[in-house]
């Protein structure tokens, strides 16, 4: 069956800089449906407990980063004290906390076919650098990973979506219960 639910949320810059509108238009243009949606404060355990924190994330979220610095041209030792990807992973997580608890986000379910994959095709690449034109990231940041890290900080990259079926449907009960998803 390839109608499928996603998780979005639209993190504190994305609330912030009035974009909220604009980015759910975009989903729904692309004929993807909300079948649920709330705005809320997160808090630190909130966020700690969404994001994993198992060796494996924290190795993807280091090595993508080691990787952005590499095409920079950036000694990671020099901008977050190692190179080694679990514990950078895990310096991104801390930073995550702090970024995704800055101010109230919308959190969204969104319903269609192959919305897993339609919606990171949407939403673009990790750092809104790289991100394509026409990408949500692309469009509306050009914040990159050494700018970010000058600030102590994870990238500003507006959204988050879920990256695989599974990780979707995690991430979907993690925040509603089922009585608050419609059909
Ligand atoms: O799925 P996506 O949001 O594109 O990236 P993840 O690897 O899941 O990381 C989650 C979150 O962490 C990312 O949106 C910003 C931050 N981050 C970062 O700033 N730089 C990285 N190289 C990896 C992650
Ligand atoms: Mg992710």
């Amino acid at each position: 069956m390839p109608i499928e639910r996603t998780l979005v949320i639209l993190k504190p810059d994305a609330v912030q800089r009035g974009l909220v509108g604009e980015i759910i238009s975009r989903f729904e243009k692309a004929g993807l449906k909300i079948v649920a949606m709330k705005m809320i404060k997160a808090t630190p355990e909130q966020i700690e407990k969404f994001y994993p924190s198992s060796e494996e994330w924290y190795r993807s979220a280091g090595s993508k980063l080691l990787k952005a610095y590499q095409e920079l041209g950036i000694d990671p030792r020099s901008k977050i004290g190692t190179d080694d990807p679990v514990l950078v992973g895990k310096k991104i997580k801390e930073s995550l906390v702090k970024y995704m608890t800055s101010g109230p986000i919308v959190i969204l379910v969104l319903k269609g076919n192959r919305a897993v994959e339609v919606v990171r095709k949407l939403v673009g690449p990790t750092s809104p650098h790289i991100a394509p034109p026409g990408t949500i990231r692309g469009d509306y940041s050009c914040d990159s990973p050494d700018l970010a890290a000058e600030e102590d900080r994870v990238v500003y990259n507006l959204v988050h979506a879920s990256d695989s079926v599974a990780e979707a449907e995690r991430e979907i009960r993690f925040w509603f219960r089922e009585d608050e998803i419609l059909d």
